[in-house]
């Protein structure tokens, strides 16, 4: 069969933060990122600076405003610091553009292209659940930094110390909040609109109202190389962590970006060093001898995994190893996994009922429980 609507992977994380400078220290010392683009006043970009930071095939744009009365300013002032685009890699932007809008897509930015004296890129933007874009790109025929009107930067620190000077290598998958029962809403969108399909992962009504106070299911292209799970909260007896989302970010909105890690521990140890804050894991889960009988044996000895709170999930395919940060800004909204797969495609199902507790317990701590 052929594919409807080709994707190459993802191309970039797009975030609107309060300062641009101050989150690319963070990303860079925290998240081990590299700085490798920057456009500002300094560079033609009068009313925004954005510093392009990367990872591996991750890309991540840090943009904020520096006037007043700009509509990244007002996102921001809306929003808080959060994700505006999770940007698409598509080796035909036209056609990918023309059939989405075709199936009902709202078009924000009709094809074009930029260029420099590093080539070419084509860019256009669909709009997707509240405030969120997917810009879809085509730098075929690019050999910049990263888009035209962006100079290349110098790292602001030196790399990690890991193996390979990096903490992470990819973009696992990317998590979006929507409203109380506008998930399937969502997942014909993306079936529509960009031909993706429902993978087999999903949080249905009989585990929302056991303990996770969430629905979910995930969309994903027919090469999995782009996954979109989408969550909307369920009617039980606590509030939701959807609901909080919704509440504190103002409406639907990117919840969690999984970075797709080959040493989890390592990755862990560093930015646990450099101040970040996981949620945590109690004891009780790795001395439960039958979670112990179901993983079996993993790359790692379950001790140095309990010392930082690392889950584990098997299934058919393999295992994977996975954590989640705190959130990252004042606001209970955007927060990260780390992922490391062995043969498993899933999202860590096993784990959910751990993980919903401890991020409830953080709910409570909050006063939003
Ligand atoms: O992406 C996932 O599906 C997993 C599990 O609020 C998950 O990371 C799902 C919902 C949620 C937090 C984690
Ligand atoms: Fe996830």
């Amino acid at each position: 069969m052929s594919d409807v609507f080709p994707v190459n992977g993802m191309d970039a994380v797009v975030f609107a933060v309060g300062n641009a400078r101050q989150a690319a220290h963070y990303y860079s010392t925290a998240f081990g990122m590299r700085l490798i683009a920057y456009r500002g006043p300094e560079n033609g970009s009068k009313d925004e600076a954005a510093y392009v930071l990367r990872s591996g095939s991750a890309t991540f744009e840090l943009r904020g405003s520096i006037r007043p009365g700009t509509e990244l300013a007002r996102h921001v002032a809306e929003h808080g610091d959060g994700v505006i685009d999770l940007a698409i890699e598509v080796p035909d932007v036209e056609a990918a553009y023309a059939y989405a809008v075709a199936q009902g897509a709202e078009g924000l930015v009709e094809p074009y292209t930029a260029e420099d004296e590093h080539g070419k890129v084509v860019l256009a933007a669909v709009a997707t659940y509240g405030q969120t874009r997917h810009t879809l790109v085509d730098r075929s025929n690019y050999g910049g930094p990263y888009l035209p009107g962006y100079a290349p930067a110098e790292p602001l620190v030196a790399p990690p110390g890991t193996r390979n000077g990096r903490l992470f290598q990819a973009v696992d998958h990317c998590v979006g909040n929507v409203e109380l029962g506008k998930m399937d809403e969502w997942v014909e969108f993306y079936r529509k609109v960009m031909g993706f399909t429902n993978m087999a992962e999903f949080i249905g009504d009989d585990i929302a109202t056991e303990y996770s106070a969430l629905m979910s299911k995930v969309v994903a292209d027919g090469s999995r190389k782009v996954k979109f799970p989408l969550n909307e909260p369920a009617v039980s007896r606590k509030k939701s962590q959807i609901d909080e989302y919704l509440e504190f970010y103002g409406g639907p909105g990117v919840q969690h970006i999984a970075l797709a890690t080959n040493d989890i521990l390592a990755t862990v140890d560093h930015m646990r060093a450099a101040g970040v804050r996981f949620l945590d894991t109690p004891d009780s889960y790795y001395d439960d001898p039958e979670l112990r009988e179901r993983i079996g044996r993993v790359r790692a000895p379950i001790e140095e995994l309990k010392k930082r709170g690392i889950l584990v999930d098997r299934d058919e395919d393999g295992y994977l190893l996975q954590i989640f940060t705190q959130p990252v800004q004042d606001r209970p909204t955007v927060f990260f996994e780390l992922i490391e797969r062995h043969g498993s495609l899933g999202f860590g199902k096993g784990n959910f009922k751990a993980l919903f507790e401890a991020i409830e317990r953080e709910q409570e701590r909050r006063g939003n429980l």
